[in-house]
């Protein structure tokens, strides 16, 4: 199911370019999807560049996993929607590993679209995330500042985190307070990105939107999904067409993290 889902919106989207304006389009982003080459390893060894092949997605917490990097080591679940398949032939490694943030004023483009309503559902294997001093875990997408203005172009997700991958627990999101939707992700701009030196795991320096699982009463999680809420904040229009429509996910990094998965 979730292999045809994928390859409905591929069409889809092989149907639906164009569109832009708003974030997307005011920021240049390339025509072309990122050119498949990525320095980061696939967690799980696979050859997962061609997105037409799904070996990479879904049983994460079955799978073993080589690395123990403080990121996203498995896609457990991907629901692209509105024809969004910007980054979708990268995926998994383009959000796995750290972030490739652009700071202030420039987004990212390692990053896959998950489109108006779309969802993504990220495995964390070793280590999983717990509940530690202050944020436990930092979204990364790729919001920005328009010059002259103290606003980001926002497309906000809804969090929710499982540590089963059965019961969920989701963060508030509020995307009818204005700017900013308090308590989602994709909000604020990303600094970190391994060329510059800046530490991905600190909240306070790394950008990106950081969560605490103590705020929803949860100790520990090894998934984190990502539901698109974007057209509840623009209602619509431009942020929902074409291949880079809605939430962009660049990276989730583990600030608080704690056991292996058994
Ligand atoms: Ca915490
Ligand atoms: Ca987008
Ligand atoms: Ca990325």
């Amino acid at each position: 199911m979730r292999s045809i889902l994928f390859l409905a919106a591929a069409l889809a989207a092989s149907g639906c370019r164009g569109g832009g304006g708003g974030k997307d389009a005011g920021a240049g982003w390339p025509d072309a999807g990122p050119d498949g080459s990525d320095d980061l390893d696939a967690s799980d060894g696979s050859d997962a560049s061609d997105g037409s092949d799904s070996d990479w997605l879904g049983n994460c917490a079955e799978r073993a996993f080589s690395t123990q990097d403080p990121f996203a080591d498995c896609v457990e679940a991907f629901a692209p929607a509105g024809g969004a398949s910007f980054g979708h032939d990268a995926l998994p490694d383009v959000v796995l590993g750290p972030p490739e943030g652009g700071g202030e004023y420039k987004q990212s483009t390692d990053v896959a679209s998950l489109g108006c309503g779309g969802s993504i559902t990220l495995f964390f294997a070793q280590p999983s995330i717990v509940d530690g001093p202050g944020p436990d875990f930092i979204v990364f997408e790729n919001a920005f500042y328009a010059y002259g203005s103290d606003e980001t172009y926002a497309e906000p997700a809804q969090v929710s985190v499982s540590d089963d991958g059965v019961a969920w627990t989701a963060f508030p999101c509020d995307t009818g307070s204005g700017w900013p939707p308090a308590g989602c992700a994709g909000v604020m701009p990303v600094y970190s990105t391994p060329d510059n030196g800046v530490d991905p795991l600190d909240p306070g320096t790394a950008g990106g939107d950081a969560f605490d699982l103590s705020d929803i009463g949860v100790t520990s999680a090894h998934y984190i999904r990502l539901d698109d809420r974007t057209a509840e904040l623009t209602g619509g229009g431009a942020p929902c067409n074409g291949d880079k429509a809605g939430f962009d996910l660049d990276a989730i990094a583990v600030v608080n993290g704690g056991r292996s998965h058994p």
